[in-house]
């Protein structure tokens, strides 16, 4: 039970008064302080305590996989209970036989069962929708994760309306509390290392620990949001298991953490990912995984890859006249200027058109107003490094320039572009909900 889990389950209780709610032995260790402290409004069953009953219909929340609801199925004497399923997850995971989906691919299942709530008209106590609200915040990274939906939004703004407070969910977010996961925190900023990769920044780290650590994912995301690479690969050794765990954590559709970690038995999601493996010997498995990632890793998106190929430019003795008509007939704000022997030698951009204005000096070679101290850069600049360049320089073109030759120019344009290809993920691609 995660916290989406537990918002679903609240408000399943309110939608279905005649159900009862079956609680699960395994809590993630994000939803705990919230199980705690909420205990009483769940009002929960054991497994244990359905065991003798004939059961007549069964609602599974927030997944559709046979193997999570194993330990409340077994406990199911009688063959022939309907089953209902409200899972956000991709119904071709489904391997529970007869079930009815109900399920919306939002980003919360919490948000499917408040859709519901609401459009039932039924009214929430203050703490249930505290409870509503830190689910979808959870599963949608606070609604900014790129499974988010306007229905997620839409049933936030209602739990808000019924009273959730935010300084609450706020607190049972906060997902690193224990002092084994800040102890953790602090190896790890002091271990971690980029290294480029094909082009991405990788951030690796080793580290060995005594015992296994709960809440180690929420740990690996916190650095991945201080240090920022293209993706994060956390290797631990844990000693008295002689186990590896690998949590990954990636920010590039190019980098497919699933795909990676499904080679050595491992898997989840495109951008979140782990692995677990007994019977290893930590340094060496590091060694070669780090090998593993050299070679696996699929090349990152260079200047060449996005740059508009087909340059409009000015030529340097061309009359400032000349070329502003030029720019204002093909809309462009800035020009690559060429010297007679066609390499690149300035840029000239409105702001220097705009002077040669003031000055009443549009006859005069473009030569004269360019700006000649030009920031350019080669066709394998990565993404990373014409962001860099843009913001240092405060420009919004790159002239790309290869053997002397200018061979494209990449624009602010053709860069958010760029950035938003990663786009379009569905819920089986979130980026960390749950792994
Ligand atoms: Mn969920």
């Amino acid at each position: 039970m995660d916290l989406d889990c537990l918002g679903s389950l609240i408000l399943v209780k309110k939608l279905f008064p005649d159900h009862r709610l079956v609680r699960s032995r395994i809590i993630h260790p994000a939803a705990r302080a919230l199980y705690n402290l909420y205990g009483d409004y769940f009002d929960f069953l054991t497994p244990h305590d359905i065991g003798g009953e004939k059961i007549e219909h069964i609602i599974i929340v927030d997944t559709s996989s046979a193997r999570r609801v194993r330990e409340f199925l077994s406990c199911v004497s009688n063959s022939d209970p309907g089953i209902t399923i409200y899972d956000h997850h991709p119904r071709e995971d489904c391997d529970i036989l007869g079930a009815v989906h109900a399920g919306k691919p939002w980003g919360a299942n919490t948000t499917c069962m408040g859709k519901l709530a609401m459009d039932r008209g039924i009214t929430l106590e203050a703490e249930e929708a505290t409870i509503a609200l830190t689910g979808i915040y959870a599963d949608t990274g606070r609604l900014i994760y790129e499974n988010v939906h306007r229905e997620d939004l839409e049933t936030a703004a209602w739990l808000l309306d019924m009273g959730a407070s935010l300084r609450l969910v706020k607190s049972f977010l906060e997902t690193i509390k224990e002092d084994d996961q800040i102890l953790a925190l602090n190896q790890l900023l002091l271990l971690c290392h980029t290294r480029v990769i094909q082009g991405h920044h990788i951030l690796i780290s080793y580290l060995e620990i005594e015992e296994n650590i709960p809440g180690l994912a929420a740990v690996v995301e916190k650095i991945m949001e201080i240090e920022n690479p293209d993706a994060y690969f956390a290797v631990f050794f844990i000693r008295k298991k002689g186990t590896i765990l690998v949590i990954a954590r990636s920010q590039k559709r190019r980098i497919n953490l699933h795909e990676l970690l499904t080679v050595y038995g491992g898997g989840g999601h495109q951008m979140a990912a782990s692995l677990m493996l007994r019977n290893r010997e930590g340094p060496r498995f590091w060694e070669e995984f780090l090998e593993y990632l050299e070679r696996s890793l699929v090349p990152a998106t260079r200047a060449r890859d996005i740059m508009t190929k087909k340059v409009y430019t000015a030529r340097e003795d061309s009359t400032i006249l000349e070329a502003s008509k030029y720019m204002e007939e093909i809309n462009h704000t800035g020009l690559p200027v060429l010297n007679g022997e066609g390499r690149l030698s300035g840029f000239l951009s409105l702001r220097d058109i705009m002077k040669a204005r003031r000055a009443s000096l549009m006859h005069v070679p473009v030569r004269a107003f360019m700006t000649k101290n030009i920031i350019s850069s080669g066709p394998e600049t990565t993404m990373r490094e014409v962001e860099r360049l843009f913001y240092k320089h405060h420009i919004g073109h790159l002239p790309i320039v290869e053997d002397e030759k200018l061979a494209g120019i990449v624009t602010s344009w053709d860069f958010l572009e760029y950035k938003k290809q990663r786009k379009g993920l569905g819920t089986e691609d979130r980026v960390n909900g749950e792994t």
